[in-house]
């Protein structure tokens, strides 16, 4: 027993005090520093009482974690793929996808007043135009040359071509991913063609934040990736132990969410099986039900896939099929959703996405790197889509209805994938990308990729203040706002 637990136990009976083995349970997770103080305030408290026994309740109300059974832990999912997975074949299924992803994107933007002056492609017939319209679609081809800048917009009627000359608006163009949707003021060319003199995106509105009624909070988690040598399980451990700890801020969490790579996976890249302590699936899942038993039933778990899981690896994927682990499936308090997903945690909205696009994003657009995530998410948000560039490295399927296309306008935006925790706000909307608990592989490494694990973000529903629980011994990486 640790030197100040027995001062505990000893300075309590020579008071002539018993503590019930329970009270003694909350001590031992007690930080060992505040023991002292904790066993002689309780004592003076009780002798004035002329109670003897220091039960559990004295000790959750002394420290404030007296469980609050006020907190609310509701959880309702607003959207998830799994059941709307059909996958159309081949050709005819992505033009069903694109033409999915126009309408919906069209419909968010139709309540701008400028798309009342909206034109379909076909219908400009490369005619003159005396006052500036507004064509909208998805970008087909953008490249510059000699300080111009040409784009292609493609809509149901055909393709149009646009010119842009101006510099700022070229810069925009340049941000812009192929097949994301946009808007765009158009005017006459001199001789022949049309000027791009404006793009607009699709973007979202300032809203209010939906909250919480009681002080919940939220663990936002991703990244976990169990099974691989690098799977930080010792801080892993810790940090769930933490959560039934009574730390003021453990004791009021009522939801951890995952946002994908819950497991290493098999055969996911090459040589894999070296880099890994578990081989099957079916055994890195269980080692991942151990861990989830180790929260409190009182608190709802929601699992996200990410491209490491099982089911499939195209954009949308279903939730981890039960055939490889049914455990999960069973727990009354484990929500598995598919990837992406919207739930709704007493009441505030979480729109979660692995971040798989956020490779291909980062590769084709200048000013965006691994390093700050979240300026990626809020260019998905401005897009309006989850994964807008087709036939890169990110696998979409052939869906008939384009389920990437975000729709819901989120309180909360919860992304993983790229293995660091960063947190920013967009109009808003708090963004979060809630970093790893793998080590670098040798792979990270070689291409320079620094995550920093082990940081667990938590949020307090009610009021959106932010903490974070850092696993990380290196304390140079920790997390930057
Ligand atoms: O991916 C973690 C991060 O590492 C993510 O940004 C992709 C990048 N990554 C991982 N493996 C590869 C390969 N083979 N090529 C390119 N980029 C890669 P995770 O999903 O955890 O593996
Ligand atoms: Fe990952
Ligand atoms: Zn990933």
């Amino acid at each position: 027993m640790k030197k100040e637990l027995s001062f505990v136990l000893n300075y309590a009976l020579n008071k002539g005090f018993q503590i019930h083995p329970d009270a003694f349970k909350i001590l031992e997770n007690v930080d060992v520093r505040k023991l002292e103080k904790i066993i002689k305030e309780v004592v003076r408290e009780k002798t004035k009482q002329k109670l003897f026994q220091i039960s559990q309740d004295d000790l959750e109300t002394h420290l404030g974690i007296k469980e609050d059974s006020s907190l609310e832990s509701e959880v309702k999912v607003l959207f998830d793929p799994t059941s709307k997975i059909t996958s159309g074949e081949g050709v005819k299924g992505y033009n069903a996808l694109f033409s999915s992803r126009f309408n919906k994107l069209k419909r968010i933007i139709s309540d701008r007043p400028e798309s009342k002056l909206l034109k379909s492609a076909a219908s400009l017939k490369n005619a003159k135009i005396e006052d500036d319209l507004y064509v909208c679609g998805l970008v087909t081809v953008r490249n510059t040359e000699r300080n111009i800048t040409k784009i292609t917009l493609e809509d149901p009627s055909g393709s149009f071509e646009g010119i842009i000359f101006d510099e700022e608006l070229q810069k925009t163009a340049g941000t812009l991913l192929l097949d994301q949707f946009v808007m765009a003021r158009i005017g006459s060319a001199k001789n022949s063609g049309y000027i791009v003199r404006d793009l607009v995106l699709p973007d979202l509105p300032e809203q209010a934040k939906n909250k919480s009624e009681s002080e919940a909070y939220a663990v936002f988690l991703s990244d976990l990736h169990v099974g691989s040598k690098y799977f930080m399980g010792e801080e892993f451990s810790e940090f769930v132990s933490w959560i039934s700890s009574p730390d003021p801020v453990a004791n009021r969490v009522r939801f951890v969410l995952i946002g994908g790579d819950v497991v290493d996976g098999v055969g996911v890249y090459p040589n894999q099986n070296k880099e890994l302590v578990c081989q099957t699936i079916q055994e890195q899942l269980e080692k991942v039900e151990k861990l989830i038993d180790k929260i409190p039933k009182n608190v709802k778990v929601i699992i996200m896939p990410g491209n490491h899981d099982p089911g499939r690896r195209a954009l949308p994927q279903p939730a981890i099929p039960q055939k490889y682990n049914s455990g999960l499936w069973k727990r009354e308090n484990v929500v598995m959703v598919g990837n992406p997903a919207v739930v709704s945690l007493n009441g505030v909205i979480v729109s979660m996405f692995h971040g798989q696009s956020i490779d291909d994003i980062v590769k084709t657009t200048p000013g965006l790197s691994y390093d700050k995530p979240t300026n990626v998410m809020k260019h998905l948000l401005r897009a309006r889509h989850l994964s807008p560039i087709y036939g890169s490295q990110t696998p979409i399927a052939p869906e008939m209805e384009d389920l990437l296309v975000i729709q819901d306008i989120p309180d909360i935006f919860h992304v993983g994938h790229v293995h660091r925790a960063e947190l920013d706000m967009y109009k808003g909307i708090l963004l979060i990308n809630s970093g790893s608990w793998q080590k670098q592989t040798p792979f990270q490494a070689s291409v320079g990729m620094t995550p920093n694990p082990g940081i667990a973000i938590v949020v307090n529903l009610k009021t959106f203040q932010v903490f974070h629980e850092n696993y990380n011994s290196n304390s140079d990486n920790v997390l930057q706002s």
